[in-house]
């Protein structure tokens, strides 16, 4: 094994300087801080479909402004206004910087500062004993996407496989979209998405770009301006995306699957299917036309909440423009019957014959297309045989529910890097009984002092992304693009893929991969997949690796050995990687119809909660920024004036919301942008910023989603009261 971290610069012909033998000093590639401000290139790494390709400024070994690139055909020179003043967020006064060891009672907060050989030493021996004790299962390696970098990511697998720790199953976020959009097409990606802009009519379905991925703005608006096209916007509020609707389709949650079938009766109804289209390119029409026989505007009206007229209209517009473009986001399959909602979306236009057109079709995701050979950095190659965990039940899992466990040992040391579970994964009451065992080691990777890291033994410091090297690709278009180092980090703080090199190293675990810097992983990868060197991305920035329109539009077929879409989906045999199947998956409809196993109101839970995510944070990142929060203000559900007045509450009370499985408290907001009955919080705030500090992840269910797991976060049933508003 190497001796030492593995050094980037060692390889590296310009590093001739011996203090480059040190990743603590300042790394040559790295701007002269004396130098003038100059222009660093790089990509967004947060958990963003978009992706941004950036340009920013560095003086004084700082990052300053950062832009949105131009020279992007998806950036297209426009970022959200959180990263555009990132420097407040790099250069906080409230970043990790030096290793920390906890020396008060778990949870409290009281750290000192240790060195890193001693953080590092700590942790080895700490995963040793547990080993000893309980096996390799008992360390659960857990993390998520607070970078997207591939590199700084991905790379903790290759120590969860090397040392044959439990496998992390991600679930949280696109499980079921993922599976949803699978069942139908067999590939996950589509129309090339800056392909919005030619099309006449631009439906967004499900997500709210105004604030989650500002980019889909910029060519939908372009559609627009240059065509003339109108905008739809599929919410179940009136959301900042909603506002700029030229046509708002407001419903209630859950009932994206009825809205999508009423659709589809009309088109058949109607005469606007393309019957020769499907008879070429999908399996079973006659059998969907006539299962959609009593799935009626009317049907879907009681269900949605939709007027039965605005149903109708709807459904014309887009029957009667070739070139309609859904842009299907996450937020309608955060449900317990989301997969099957995005299944029945991604059916439309299989009958109306819109893939065939530029401008048409669905898009959800780009993620097929980059084909990653991720061996070396995930360590692919080593056989595994260890559980793999679900992510979402992370509560169930600490707090030592025997099924979630898969009948293994406990969860008893843990390393955590880029997720904040105790803020931001569901049932939470779970969740921090998990955090607070005595007998639980955690090490927590933070560039804050997050609510988990508060709750760890050691905390490491991170470094950011310009503080690293890594590539990124776009979710949500179809760029890969190099994040390079360009700025030392602040104090002490070490990359993801450091501390994963020294752990392996004290733990005696082997790989290719901890012998190699981040930038040859990049290369590597970069070379195994066919995409050219580090340096020739390096000249070029981005590369564009978007399909031919043939395959992206699924003119040669879709992705199945028949080559037709499934508007009859078999879930069992949905292509999508898991270690079974989850949720009542038995139970899934054979068509694409309303699901009905969401939470509905009860005479208890008289409301529906939606918990959509708020503009100027990122999950759980940003809640930091003094920017953020002042936009932010403070945690609101929004509510009908009419439910309020029922209820007694005003504008600004302070409320008491309640689910099956916890309870928290936020003021109110009237609001008559959402059906009666419907309420929205817009989070996900720190627990600590809910009055009883409670935060809204104490209302959400973990039970996992058909068929592939996820979180059903924005299906909850919930009671609300006014309360007391507690002296200060
Ligand atoms: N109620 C509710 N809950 C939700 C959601 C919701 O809509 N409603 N959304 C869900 C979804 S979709 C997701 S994806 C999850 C995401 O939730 P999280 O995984 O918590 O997401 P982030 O805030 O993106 O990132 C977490 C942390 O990563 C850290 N980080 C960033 N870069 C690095 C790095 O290079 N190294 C290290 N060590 N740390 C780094 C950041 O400081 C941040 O604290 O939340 C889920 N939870
Ligand atoms: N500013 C900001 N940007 C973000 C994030 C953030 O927290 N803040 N999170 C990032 C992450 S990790 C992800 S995965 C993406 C997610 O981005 P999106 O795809 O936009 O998904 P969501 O954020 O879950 O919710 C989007 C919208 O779906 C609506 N919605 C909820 N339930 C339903 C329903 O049943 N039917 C319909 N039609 N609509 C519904 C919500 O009200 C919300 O307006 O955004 C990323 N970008
Ligand atoms: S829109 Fe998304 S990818 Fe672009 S800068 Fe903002 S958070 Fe990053
Ligand atoms: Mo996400």
């Amino acid at each position: 094994m190497n001796q030492h971290i593995p050094d980037p610069r060692a390889a590296d012909p310009r590093a001739a300087d011996p203090r480059a033998a040190d990743p603590r000093v300042a790394d040559p590639r790295v701007a002269d801080p004396r130098a003038a401000t100059r222009t660093g290139y790089s990509a967004c790494p947060h958990d963003c479909p978009s992706t941004c390709a950036l340009e920013i400024e560095v003086a004084d070994g700082r990052i300053g402004r950062v832009r949105g690139s131009r020279a992007n055909s998806f950036t297209a020179g426009v970022i959200c206004a959180k990263v555009a003043r990132y420097a407040e967020r790099a250069n906080h006064p409230d970043r990790l910087t030096r290793p920390l060891r906890r020396v008060g009672p778990k949870g409290e907060g009281a750290f000192a500062p240790i060195s890193w050989d001693e953080a590092l030493d700590e942790i080895a021996h700490r995963f040793r004993e547990a080993e000893r004790a309980h096996g390799p299962e008992t360390v659960w390696p857990y993390y998520y996407a607070g970078t997207m970098g591939l590199v700084m990511r991905d790379g903790i697998n290759r120590l969860t496989h090397a040392k044959g720790y439990s496998r992390f199953f991600s679930s949280i976020c696109v499980n079921p979209a993922w599976s949803g959009f699978l069942a139908g097409t067999g590939r996950l990606a589509g129309p090339d998405p800056r392909e919005m802009a030619k099309s006449d009519f631009v439906v967004i379905w499900g997500t709210n770009p105004v604030s989650t991925q500002i980019n889909v703005m910029t060519h939908a608006i372009r559609a627009r301006k240059e065509r003339g096209a109108k905008i739809a916007v599929v919410d179940v509020y009136r959301s900042p995306t909603m506002e700029q609707a030229d046509i708002p389709v407001l419903i209630r949650p859950g009932t994206d699957g009825a809205l999508a079938c009423a659709i589809m009766h009309v088109l058949f109804r109607d005469g606007l299917a393309d019957r020769s289209y499907l008879a070429e390119f999908a399996d079973d029409p006659a059998g969907l036309e006539s299962h959609l026989q009593d799935r009626t505007p009317g049907w879907a009206a009681a269900i949605t909440g939709l007027p039965e007229p605005e149903i109708e209209a709807f459904a014309q517009l887009i029957g009667r423009t070739p070139r309609t473009f859904i842009r299907a986001g996450y937020g309608f399959t955060r449900s317990r019957n989301g997969a099957v909602a995005m299944h029945a979306v991604s059916c439309i236009p299989t009958v109306t014959g819109a893939w065939k057109h530029e401008g048409g079709g669905v898009f959800h995701s780009n993620s097929a297309i980059y084909r990653w050979n991720k061996r070396m950095v995930e360590g692919r190659d080593i056989k595994v045989t260890s559980r793999e965990l679900d992510q979402s039940r992370i509560g169930d899992i600490l707090t030592g529910d025997p099924e979630a466990l898969l009948g293994g040992p406990p969860v008893t040391a843990m390393l955590i890097q880029n997720t904040n579970p105790v803020t931001i994964a569901p049932d939470q009451s779970k969740v921090m009984a998990g955090f607070a065992r005595e007998d639980l080691f955690v090490a927590v990777h933070e560039q804050f002092m997050t609510e988990t890291a508060r709750m760890a033994d050691i905390v490491l410091p991170a470094t950011m992304f310009t503080e690293h090297d890594d590539l990124y690709q776009g979710g949500g278009n179809q760029y890969v693009i190099l994040g390079p180092k360009l700025v030392e980090p602040p104090g002490e703080c070490r990359s993801n893929h450091e501390v994963i090199g020294a752990l392996a190293q004290r733990l005696g675990a082997a790989h290719e991969g901890f012998d190699m810097s981040p930038r040859e992983h990049i290369d590597w990868m970069l070379q195994a997949t066919g995409r050219g060197t580090v340096d020739e991305l390096e000249e070029k920035r981005f590369l564009d690796v978007q399909p031919d329109f043939e395959t992206s539009h699924y003119l040669k077929g879709f992705a199945w050995p028949d080559g037709r879409f499934r508007l009859k989906p078999d879930w069992a045999k949905v292509p999508f990687a898991a270690p079974g199947r989850f949720g009542p998956h038995e139970q899934m409809p054979e068509w694409p119809d309303h699901w009905a196993v969401i939470e509905e109101p009860t005479a208890d839970y008289p409301f529906r909660l939606v918990t959509s995510p708020a503009r100027s944070f990122l999950n759980s990142s940003f809640t930091e920024t003094p920017g953020s929060v002042a936009r932010e203000r403070r945690p609101e559900l929004l509510i009908h004036p009419a439910d309020a007045a029922e209820l007694g509450i005003a504008d600004g009370d302070l409320l008491r919301v309640t689910s099956p499985r916890g309870e928290v408290r936020l003021h109110a907001r009237l609001f008559d942008g959402l059906r009666r009955g419907v309420v929205v919080a817009e989070s996900i705030w720190p627990n600590r910023s809910h009055k009883g500090g409670r935060g809204i992840n104490s209302l959400t269910g973990a039970d996992p989603v058909a068929p592939v797991g996820g979180a059903a976060l924005h299906d909850n049933h919930v009671s609300i009261a006014r309360v007391a508003e507690p002296a200060e």
